[in-house]
């Protein structure tokens, strides 16, 4: 039986069996250790989507205004002339700089991932920087720990305690999740909303958002008083005691209380950090004061958040000599005062995901930018695009998939052919390298080659890789390299954003999609959800309809009346589609990026609500 390898941007990395007889079916391999043989909610819509005849079939060439829609079928072979034309007129003109593969982990598989990068290194392109996930708190974590990579999930058996902090794995890490309660550990859930993660909890610690600073610096303060000092925050540490961060988190002295003295006594605990609650203004520094608490404790190995292992990332993807970064999350700003000229998009689907869609919308509408679109569905990016090549979906390339939170790498099996002219990202590049006249053989390379290469690197034994889908690697062992010294300086420019007669805006992950992809195909929530109480003082009632507004935009929607969201919040899910809905939540988000990794904010949004 073929394997599957899930290459969704999601922390469990599931191995899984296909079977193709009759139509495709799927299950969870069974003898995966984090998958387990189950696959999440999401995974119902894996083959429905391949099979889907929403599925982009052959090449479109624009053929009216941008964003209007108009397009006429072409061939690959035109589609790949006119890429490598204009790839050739861009560099002449302008330099090879002006050139950006704007990509992200809408496929996270090694070669779906990393070949096209062989391709834009050899024409010297410039490249994004990441930081519109989880980079943040990675570059937080490096500047005080040295590293990102924590400890192996596997090891949440052995802890006491495990606190999810600000991520809601019911949803978004579900093996991580039935890790943490096959354990005797005691569960705690820090989260403004109360989740299906808080639910699940043994004590949720319902504080108001951007508020974790505070929290944490006043169990340090209890801290003290057990003798746990801390000496570089000493003075800031002494005006945190419960009673006043009780207020300024909204959780009252005794909980704070109670959770200091249980981080003290239940060692060894583990703390897997979200990247929801990092995506706001001081999202990377909260992760280096929460990072900094475990030093005093000496639990500072036993964080969650990055895995790595010794894969030979400049194999896989080449190497650039010069590397001008364009930065994602204000992809609308840096494109209004740069030079690209041309936009290759693919793996990502930048007109759903990114923050002030206004802004950027308006930008690719003023410059004259040539934008290539490699994707599976008519989305909006590829609505607004020049020129779309229909992608390969995973059931219909070999691939492998390693994951950033367990220690094993997964064969993913070709299992279909894809449909009308539709081409895996590497077998794309492989032909545009062609028509570019490159004849390097890293460029032309066939995926069981770099697969063999990639197996042989890691000592893996392949039969048993083809007769089992997954094999053990080894993580990333760091020396830590423990830096406290800027902290005081960082915490004291700390503030807690607010603005008077707003609701915070929060963009979560929902159970159902992986970002934006399936909110095409089934109707999922785009409600505005709001607490019972706000909802009751502003007159509006359950389905009503609102505006909601900022500075970056309006948008309409109902409300549903929802007491798992705290007062002064609205929740809105991200990922629903512009082009079905006439909006989504990015319309809103502020794109203000934060210190570190000039990382993503969202989650620091102010809106106001009226009924309409
Ligand atoms: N079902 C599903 N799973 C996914 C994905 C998906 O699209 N769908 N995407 C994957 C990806 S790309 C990512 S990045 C992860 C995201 O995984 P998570 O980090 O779990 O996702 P979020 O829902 O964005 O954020 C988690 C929680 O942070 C809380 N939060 C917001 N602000 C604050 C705050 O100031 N403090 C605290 N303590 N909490 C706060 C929110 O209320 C939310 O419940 O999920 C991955 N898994
Ligand atoms: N408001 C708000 N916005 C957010 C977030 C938030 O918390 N709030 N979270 C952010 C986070 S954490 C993330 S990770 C991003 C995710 O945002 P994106 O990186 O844009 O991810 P997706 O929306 O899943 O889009 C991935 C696209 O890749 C396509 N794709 C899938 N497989 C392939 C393939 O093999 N080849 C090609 N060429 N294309 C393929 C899919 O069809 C889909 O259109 O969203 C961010 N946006
Ligand atoms: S989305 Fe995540 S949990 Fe679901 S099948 Fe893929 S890797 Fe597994
Ligand atoms: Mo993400």
């Amino acid at each position: 039986m073929p394997f599957s390898a899930c290459p969704k941007d999601c922390f469990d990395s599931c191995s899984i069996i296909t079977e193709n007889s009759n139509g495709i079916r799927i299950r969870g391999n069974p003898s995966h250790p984090i998958t387990s043989g189950f696959l999440c909610y999401k995974a119902k819509f894996f083959v429905d989507s391949a099979i889907s005849d929403k599925r982009l079939r052959r090449p479109l060439l624009r053929d009216g205004k941008r964003g209007e829609g108009e397009f006429i079928e072409t061939s690959l072979d035109r589609a790949l002339d006119i890429i490598s034309e204009k790839i050739r007129e861009t560099i002449k003109e302008c330099g090879a700089e002006c050139i950006l593969p704007l990509e992200y982990a809408g496929n996270r598989a090694l070669i779906s991932y990393y070949f096209p990068r062989r391709f834009f290194n050899r024409i010297g392109s410039s490249f994004l920087n990441h930081s519109l996930c989880d980079e943040a708190g990675s570059m937080a974590l490096r500047s005080i720990l040295g590293t990102s990579v924590g400890m192996d999930p596997e090891k949440l058996k052995e802890m006491k305690m495990i606190v999810y902090w600000g991520i809601n794995p019911a949803w978004t890490n579900v093996h991580g999740w039935r890790l943490a309660k096959l354990s005797k550990a005691k569960i705690y859930v820090i989260d403004p909303v109360r989740t299906e993660s808080a639910k699940g909890a043994d004590v949720h610690l319902d504080l108001k958002p951007g508020t974790d600073i505070p929290l944490v610096l006043s169990i340090l303060n209890v801290l003290s008083r057990y003798g746990i000092s801390s000496p570089e925050l000493s003075s800031i540490v002494s005006r945190y005691d419960p009673e006043y961060a009780g207020r300024i988190t909204g959780l009252g002295a005794k909980k704070i209380e109670d959770f200091a003295l249980d981080l003290l006594d239940k060692r060894p605990f583990a703390i897997h950090m979200g990247y929801g609650f990092q995506r706001n203004l001081y999202g990377g520094l909260s992760v280096k004061t929460i990072a900094y608490m475990m030093t005093l404790l000496g639990m500072e190995r036993n964080f969650i958040y990055d895995a790595k292992h010794g894969i030979d990332y400049e194999y896989l993807g080449g190497i650039s000599e010069n590397k001008r970064l364009i930065n994602q999350v204000n992809l609308g700003r840096e494109l209004e005062k740069n030079d690209i000229r041309m936009i290759f998009v693919y793996n990502t689907n930048p007109l759903n995901s990114l923050p002030n869609q206004n802004l950027l919308r308006d930008v690719i509408q003023k410059k004259d930018i040539f934008i290539v679109v490699h994707d599976l569905f008519l989305t909006d990016t590829a609505l607004f695009s020049d020129l779309i090549i229909p992608a390969a979906s995973f059931f219909e390339f070999n691939d492998l998939v390693d994951s950033y939170y367990h220690d094993y790498i997964n064969l993913n099996q070709k299992v279909m052919d894809p449909p009308g002219e539709a081409i895996s990202n590497h077998d794309l590049f492989v032909l545009l390298s062609k028509k570019m006249g490159f004849n390097e053989p890293y460029l032309l390379e066939d995926e069981w080659s770099i697969i063999d290469n990639i197996i042989n690197m890691l000592k893996i034994d392949k039969n048993d890789l083809l007769k089992k889908g997954f094999a053990r690697i080894e993580r990333v062992r760091n020396e830590l390299i423990i830096n406290k010294s800027n902290l005081k300086e960082e915490l004291e420019n700390f503030t807690i954003p607010s603005r008077y007669g707003y609701f915070r805006l929060i963009s979560s992950t929902s159970i159902y999609g992986v970002g934006s992809q399936f909110n095409n195909l089934y109707s999922f929530d785009t409600y505005a959800h709001i607490n019972p109480h706000d909802a009751m003082e502003m007159g509006i009632d359950d389905g009503d309809s609102v505006r909601i507004m900022n500075e970056y935009g309006m948008i309409i929607t109902n409300v549903k009346l929802d007491d798992s969201i705290g007062r002064g919040i609205v929740l809105i899910y991200r990922g629903s589609w512009p082009s079905i809905h006439g909006w989504n939540v990015n319309f809103l988000t502020t794109d203000s990026v934060q210190e570190y990794s000039m990382g993503a904010s969202m989650n620091s949004t102010f809106v106001k609500v009226e009924k309409v």
